[in-house]
């Protein structure tokens, strides 16, 4: 079988935006006597806005201490901090290696989706300058479910007319990783504890076209396993 795409998440594999979401729901945690540390974090990578909030409020013993409108006031302050740290992405806040694989990925004339549940992705690609590199990006506003759920990954090989056995997906979240995982394409994962994907990476430096594609033929060689 061929491999046809290649789905990228966003914050933490395409860029630092990570340790972004990070200081901004510190900022607004510690507002309502909340303690977040780094640790916590991990847990919040790859969810969405609203059930970020809902974590945090249960990691403070808070679940119930906030009405609806309170916790979407709580969210847009985040989101205000957030989007404001935002101002300072430029291209230059590719993570290594990115731009190569990007370019290789094309040059070898198979396909790039990106897969963020972020709102703010549009914004955070055009301030990377890398809109362009990619062939479609899932609509984070139409997803009901956050990872780990498929439904973004599904969707990006939708968008992309490919099926989700003839892609691979990148992450540095484990509920990422199981995204991919659940959606049944091959998953590469990005960084420390993410035992569940089908390759680790340490980072994005190791992240090039002869890995992804060797990653591939080593599953799809007749030899093979699988
Ligand atoms: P926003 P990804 C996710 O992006 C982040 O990992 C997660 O921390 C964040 O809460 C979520 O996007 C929503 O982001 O508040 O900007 O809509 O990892 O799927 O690229
Ligand atoms: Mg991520």
């Amino acid at each position: 079988m061929t491999l046809k795409a290649i789905i990228f998440d966003l914050d933490g594999v395409i860029t630092d935006t990570a340790h972004l979401h990070f200081l901004a729901w510190r900022s607004v945690a510690r507002q309502i006597g909340i303690t977040i540390d780094e640790a916590f974090n991990e847990s919040l990578k790859g969810i969405s806005r609203m059930d970020s909030l809902q974590r945090i409020l249960q990691h403070g013993g808070k679940s119930a201490a906030y009405s609806d409108k309170e916790c979407l006031k709580l969210a847009g302050e985040k989101n205000d901090l957030y989007v404001r740290s935002l101002a300072g992405l430029t291209p230059d806040s590719l993570l290594p290696g990115i731009r190569e694989v990007l370019r290789d990925i094309r040059a070898a004339q198979v396909r790039i989706g990106l897969a963020s549940v972020s709102l703010n992705a549009p914004t955070i690609l055009d301030a990377l300058g890398i809109k362009g590199a990619f062939d479609f990006c899932a609509d984070a506003s139409r997803i009901l479910c956050s990872k780990p759920d498929p439904e973004i990954f599904l969707a990006a090989c939708q968008g992309l007319n490919v099926r989700p056995d003839e892609a691979i997906g990148v992450e540095d979240a484990a509920a990422g990783v199981e995204a991919i995982n659940a959606a049944g394409m091959m998953s590469v994962g990005i960084g420390n504890d993410l035992h569940h994907a089908g390759l680790i990476l340490p980072s994005t430096r190791e992240l090039t076209w002869p890995c992804l594609s060797d990653f591939w033929a080593s599953r799809h060689h007749p030899d093979s396993n699988r």
